[in-house]
């Protein structure tokens, strides 16, 4: 008989989310608590297929990433990118030596009839980590960004144009299609279940692209258990990303309550930072729980405190149900 356990999933993209999970790794086993990782951001180039917000949670989660950027790894060499730099090849996304070994790998994975899930699973092992990290789907689902200036391609907005454009808008080409893997339905459907957290990632571009999967977004509406959202804007800035900037572009108020409110159909509480501690009262007119807690992280403690008061939320909040 296995001794009764609560299971969470915590939804995430970006470096801002692979932090929390970083925390709730720290405090929840492989066994507690799963990952579900957005995959709009991938995409070909150069002939292989990149996933950058899986790699930047396993990254984080092996300990092998690169503290300053967040993403790609640390002690990183750039032989490759200048060599390629000679031949006129694209350098605008800038691949590091030990870094392009993922995604040959991931690459190859798939050719040989791996699904994402698989080759990501494959990989995570490898480099040591024992949490699960599930991309959203394993069927294609593209982030488009609408700017002032046309549709670009999400990496081509976030890298090669530096998030500059104004956005009007987003779309997640292949979303309504992409289905659920087993692996996710497992996670959701275990009675051991206890809640879900959505991790201070981008809410448009990090967030509403795992939303996307119409599957998913259906059962989050559905649950009867706790949904928390961490607010990924503090004191009406993002920690890191265009967050503020493009809620300012789509003339959304840069505060974290509006994060809440663009959440309100699936969430029933909302972890904000001491600095908006004021904000009580508005979320609760959202019909919202809120805790406060520090949501700034800059060391594996203000991590894992953070993953610990947002595991405490849901607890209560499953109580309280
Ligand atoms: N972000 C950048 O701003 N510049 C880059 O050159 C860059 C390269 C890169 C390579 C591999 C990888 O996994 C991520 C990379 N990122 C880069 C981050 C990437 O754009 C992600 O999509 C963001 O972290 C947003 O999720």
């Amino acid at each position: 008989m296995s001794v009764a356990q609560e299971k969470f999933v915590a939804i995430s993209g970006g470096v801002g989310g692979a932090k929390l999970c970083l925390g709730l790794a720290n405090v929840l086993t492989a066994d507690e608590v799963a990952f579900i990782v957005n995959t709009g951001d991938d995409f070909e180039h150069l002939g292989l297929h990149i996933s950058p917000d899986l790699d930047t949670l396993m990254y984080t989660l092996s300990g092998l990433s690169n503290r300053e950027t967040g993403w790609g790894r640390q002690h990183e060499t750039w032989n490759f990118i200048g060599a390629l730099k000679q031949f006129g090849g694209e350098t605008w996304f800038n691949l590091g030596d030990k870094d392009l070994a993922t995604h040959i790998s991931r690459t190859q994975g798939l050719k040989a009839g791996a699904t994402l899930t698989e080759v990501t699973a494959a990989l995570a092992r490898q480099v040591g980590i024992e949490h699960a990290i599930l991309p959203m789907s394993d069927d294609p689902v593209r982030t488009v960004v609408h700017t002032d200036t046309g549709s670009l391609a999400f990496q081509h907005y976030f890298v090669r144009d530096r998030c500059e454009p104004a956005v009007t808008g987003f779309e997640f080409s292949g979303g309504a299609n992409a289905r659920l893997t087993p692996e996710i339905r497992q996670w959701i459907e275990d009675p051991e279940l206890a809640g879900v957290i959505i991790c201070p990632s981008n809410p448009f571009v990090s967030i509403d692209p795992i939303l996307a999967v119409t599957e998913f977004a259906d059962w989050l509406r559905s649950t009867s258990l706790p949904v928390v959202a961490v607010s990924p804007i503090v004191a009406g800035r993002a920690i890191k990303g265009p967050s503020a900037k493009m809620m300012e572009e789509l003339g959304i108020p840069t505060a974290a309550d509006a994060v809440a409110h663009h959440y309100r159909d699936i969430i029933d509480g909302f972890v904000i930072d001491q600095q908006d501690a004021g904000l009580a009262d508005r979320l609760a007119a959202l019909g919202l729980e809120t805790t406060v807690a520090q949501t700034v992280m800059v060391t594996l403690i203000d991590r894992v405190e953070l993953a610990e008061a947002t595991v405490e939320f849901l607890r209560r909040l499953r109580r309280e149900k």
